[in-house]
C-alpha cells in the first residue's frame, strides 16, 4: 500500500490536539506556530489549504484532573479548550478549523471508525491485565511497579474486559508501508526508532476502557469507552466529515484527506506512525502523507511540560516583544526536528540582532530617507551598477534557496540565507551613502545616486518581506503598508508568493507612513518577562488559599482558568526554601559537569538555589527515574585547544552517538579514555561552551581533593543499557 503522490492543488495539514489538562505553554503553541506558517506559505502560493487543530478531551487524566479541580470533566474540558482556541486567536494563528473531541460530529465519526474496525474483522473482546500509563494514556510492558518508559512515571495495574485491536496484523504491512514510502515520517530519527519498535514486534492493541467513564461509548456496547488514543488520532477524519451525512462535509473529506502532514512532538510518534496507519490500513482508508515529528523545546534543564512546572507562556513573550518576536525566535533558533533551549536571553538577543538592528531598521532607513528625498515617491532606478548588480544577484538566489529549504522544513536554513540579504541590502545601504553628498558630486549626480540606491534596496526589502511574509504576518503587513504595496493578506489570497522576482517595486509608487517595527528591546525586557512568569505562579498559590499543600494541589489538579483566571501550572514544583546550607559529603557521587563558564553568547543557565542539608532530602521514586542514566562507551577524548579543564568526548549509547564535553582534563589522560565504559546522565538539556555542544553528564565520584574518578562496572554491559 502505498499512500498516492502529492496534490499540488490542495494541501491538508494538522496539529497534535492538545490535551486539556492544563493551559498551554510555549511547546503547544511551538508545533501550532510552525504550521501556520506553513500553512500561511502555502495559500500564499495559490494551494487550497485546510489548517486544523483542536482539543483532546476524552481519557483518564482529564477525568482526574477535573476531579481534583471540583469540576464536571465536561466543564473542565471546556475551560481549558477555550484558554487553547483564545490564545491561537491572540497569536493570530490561521486555522481553519479547530475540533474539540467532545463534539458531537467527532463522536460520531469515532463510532463509525470502531464499529468499521470491528465489522471488518480487526476488533475482537478480550481482557486485559497489565501496566498502564495514566499520563501518556499508554499501554506499557512490565510487571506492576514498572516505570513508563516515555515520561518516567509508574504505571498503574489495569485488569479490564476490553475491546482489542489486531495491531499485531499490520507488522508486516506497516515496515512495507515504511519501506515504499521513505518520506512518510521525519525527520530521520524518528524514522528509525518507529521502524526499530515495529521490528521489535506488535501485540494486538486495547482499544476499549470500562473503568472510568469520560470518553465516547463503544457502539452497541455502552459500558466500554474507546481508548483516548484510537478517539483522539480520528479527529484528524472526523473533523473533515468523515462519519457525517451532510454532502458538503463528505465533500470536504473527499478533497482534503489524506492529509498531507501530521506535525506533531517526537514523542507521539509511535501513536501517529504505527497505530493511526495501521487504524487506517484496516478500516480501509487511506493513509496521509506525512508525519513530520518537532523536537522538544527544553527550559531549565528540561522538556518544557505542565507536568515538570518548568513553563513559559506564549502571551508572556507577546505581549513584551510581539509575537513575530517569538515565531522567528522558534524558528530561527531551532533546526526543526532537533531539541532547542528557550530562554529569555537567547530570545532577546535574537531579537534585537535580528529583527531590530536587522530588518526592522533597514526597513525603517530605506522608507525614512525614500519620504525625505523623495516625498515618498519611488523614483526611477536609472541603470544599475556592478553594486545593484550584485545585490539584485544575491536576491535572485536568495529567493531561488528560500522556498525549497522552507518546504524541507529547514526553517532555521531558510531564515539564516535571508537575513545575509537583509545584511547585504544594509552593507550596500551603507558603502553607497545615500544620505551623504561628497563635495565633488554635482546635485543631479547625487540625486540620481540616491534613486538607484533608494529603489534598489526598497526592492529588495520587497523581496524580503514577501518571502518571510508565513514567518512575520504581522510585520511584514506593516512593511507592506509602508512600501505602498497595500494589505499583504490580499496579496496572499492573489498567489503572490508564485511569482516573487526581482523588479516589482514600480517607480511612482506612493509610499506608507513609516512605522515602527521592532522597538529595541531594553535591558528591563527580560526582568518584564520573567516578572509576569512569576506573577503567574504567585497567583497560583494565592488562588490555591496561600498554603504550599494547596498550591501543590492546585498545581497538580492544573486547575488553571476553572478555577481561578489566572492561574499558571509554574507552581507543580513549589520552590525549596529560601535560607539553605549546602553540604557536599567528603566523598559523594557526582556529575562531572563541564567547569569552563558558558561561551559568550550562550544563554545563561540559572543557577539551582542550595539544597537544604539538615535533613536528608528523600526524592520519590518518580523524581528519580526522570534522570535518564545509561552505559556509554568513549570512542573519542581529546583536548579542547585554550581550555584547560575540558576534554571532548564522542560515546557511543548503542543507539545513537553524541558529543560530551567534560571537566577532567587535568585528570585524565584522553588516550586511556578510548574504549573505557562510562555511566552519561542521558536526558540533560544541551548546553553549548566554547562552541561545542554538550548533550549529557559523566558520572564520577568525587574524591576529597576534588578529583573526579569515574563510575564503571566489573561485569560485562551493553551499551545505552538503562540504570535504574
Ligand atoms: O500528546 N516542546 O497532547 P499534549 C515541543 N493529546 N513541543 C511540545 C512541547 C515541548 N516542550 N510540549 C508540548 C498529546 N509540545 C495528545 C496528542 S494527537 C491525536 C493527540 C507539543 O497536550 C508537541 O506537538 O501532551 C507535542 O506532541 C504536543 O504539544 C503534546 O501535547
Amino acid at each position: 500500500m502505498t499512500n498516492s503522490a502529492a496534490s499540488p492543488a490542495r494541501y491538508y495539514l494538522t496539529t497534535p490536539i492538545y490535551y486539556v489538562n492544563a493551559r498551554p505553554h510555549l511547546g503547544h503553541a511551538y508545533s501550532t506556530i510552525v504550521c501556520d506558517a506553513i500553512a500561511r506559505r502555502k495559500r500564499a502560493l495559490g494551494i487550497d489549504t485546510w489548517f486544523l487543530t483542536g482539543t483532546d478531551e476524552h481519557g483518564q487524566k482529564i477525568e482526574r484532573s477535573a476531579e481534583l479541580a471540583g469540576r464536571t470533566p465536561a466543564e473542565f474540558a471546556t475551560a481549558i479548550s477555550a484558554e487553547f482556541r483564545g490564545l491561537w486567536d491572540r497569536l493570530d494563528l490561521s486555522y481553519d478549523d479547530f475540533i474539540r473531541t467532545t463534539e458531537e460530529r467527532h463522536k460520531r465519526g469515532v463510532q463509525k471508525l470502531f464499529a468499521t474496525l470491528r465489522d471488518k474483522g480487526f476488533i475482537y473482546k478480550g481482557s486485559y491485565t497489565g501496566q498502564y500509563c495514566v499520563s501518556d494514556e499508554a499501554y506499557v510492558d512490565g510487571p506492576p511497579g514498572t516505570v513508563c518508559p516515555d515520561c518516567g512515571r509508574v504505571t498503574e495495574t489495569v485488569s479490564e474486559e476490553n475491546y482489542f485491536f489486531k495491531l499485531s496484523a499490520f507488522e508486516r504491512k506497516l515496515l512495507e508501508f515504511y519501506e515504499a514510502n521513505p518520506g512518510f515520517m521525519g525527520p530521520e530519527s524518528t524514522r528509525r526508532e518507529v521502524i526499530s519498535f515495529v521490528r521489535g514486534g506488535l501485540k494486538d492493541l486495547s482499544v476499549s476502557r470500562t473503568s472510568f467513564s469520560w470518553g465516547i461509548p463503544v457502539p452497541g456496547d455502552e459500558k466500554h469507552v474507546i481508548y483516548v488514543w484510537l478517539d483522539a488520532l480520528a479527529n484528524y477524519i472526523t473533523a473533515l466529515g468523515y462519519g457525517s451525512d451532510d454532502p458538503a462535509e463528505q465533500a470536504r473529506f473527499a478533497k482534503f484527506w489524506p492529509a498531507d502532514m501530521h506535525l506533531i512532538g517526537k514523542e507521539i510518534s509511535r501513536f501517529h506512525c504505527v497505530y493511526w496507519p495501521a487504524f487506517l490500513m484496516a478500516a480501509g482508508i487511506a493513509l496521509p502523507r506525512s508525519v513530520k515529528a518537532n523536537g522538544w523545546l527544553l527550559f531549565d534543564q528540561g522538556k518544557m511540560s505542565k507536568s515538570r512546572g518548568n513553563i513559559v507562556r506564549a502571551d508572556t513573550i507577546q505581549q513584551v516583544l510581539g509575537a513575530d518576536a517569538l515565531r522567528y525566535f522558534l524558528l530561527r533558533e531551532i533546526p526543526f526536528g532537533q531539541d532547542g533551549s528557550f530562554s529569555f536571553d537567547a530570545l532577546v538577543q535574537r531579537y534585537n540582532g535580528d529583527l531590530a538592528n536587522g530588518y526592522g531598521n533597514l526597513v525603517s532607513r530605506v522608507v525614512n530617507m525614500v519620504h525625505k528625498y523623495f516625498g515618498g515617491v519611488v523614483p526611477e532606478i536609472g541603470a544599475d551598477t556592478a553594486a545593484e548588480t550584485a545585490l539584485r544577484e544575491t536576491a535572485v538566489r536568495t529567493i531561488a534557496a528560500f522556498g525549497p529549504a522552507f518546504d524541507e522544513m529547514n526553517f532555521s536554513e531558510a531564515l539564516k540565507g535571508l537575513w545575509l540579504l537583509v545584511a547585504e541590502t544594509d552593507g550596500y545601504l551603507t558603502a553607497n551613502a545615500p544620505w551623504k553628498k561628497p563635495a565633488d558630486r554635482s546635485d543631479a549626480d547625487h540625486t540620481l545616486l540616491q534613486a538607484r540606491v533608494l529603489a534598489t534596496a526598497a526592492e529588495s526589502i520587497r523581496i524580503i518581506t514577501a518571502l518571510v511574509y508565513p514567518i512575520l504576518p504581522e510585520s511584514a503587513a506593516k512593511v507592506w503598508r509602508q512600501l505602498g504595496q497595500g494589505e499583504i493578506a490580499d496579496a496572499a489570497k492573489k498567489s503572490f508568493l508564485t511569482d516573487i522576482a526581482w523588479g516589482g517595486l514600480k517607480a511612482g509608487t506612493q509610499f506608507g507612513e513609516p512605522a515602527p517595527l521592532f522597538p529595541r528591546a531594553e535591558k528591563d525586557a527580560i526582568e518584564r518577562m520573567q516578572n509576569i512568569e512569576d506573577q503567574n505562579s504567585k497567583t497560583v498559590i494565592e488562588a490555591a488559599g496561600g498554603t504550599a499543600e494547596a498550591a501543590a494541589k492546585a498545581a497538580a489538579a492544573q486547575t488553571a482558568a476553572p478555577v481561578a483566571a489566572a492561574v499558571s501550572e509554574k507552581a507543580a514544583a513549589p520552590k525549596a526554601p529560601a535560607a539553605t546550607v549546602a553540604v557536599t559529603a567528603p566523598t559523594s557521587v557526582a556529575a562531572v559537569a563541564p567547569a569552563a563558564a558558558p561561551a559568550q553568547g550562550a544563554p545563561a543557565q540559572p543557577s539551582a538555589p542550595p539544597q537544604v542539608a539538615e535533613e536528608p532530602q528523600h526524592i520519590s521514586i518518580d523524581d528519580f527515574v526522570k534522570v535518564d542514566l545509561r552505559v556509554a562507551q568513549i570512542l573519542v577524548a581529546e583536548r579542547i585547544p585554550k581550555a584547560d579543564k575540558l576534554l571532548r568526548l564522542e560515546v557511543d549509547l548503542g543507539y545513537e552517538k553524541r558529543q560530551i564535553l567534560a571537566g577532567i582534563a587535568q585528570f585524565y589522560e584522553p588516550e586511556k579514555l578510548v574504549g573505557r565504559k562510562i555511566v552519561i546522565v542521558a536526558n540533560l538539556a544541551p548546553r553549548k561552551m566554547r562552541g561545542l555542544e554538550s548533550n549529557g553528564m559523566l558520572l564520577a565520584a568525587s574524591l576529597p581533593d576534588g578529583a573526579p574518578v569515574l563510575a564503571g562496572f566489573l561485569e560485562e554491559v551493553p551499551l545505552g543499557a538503562r540504570l535504574k
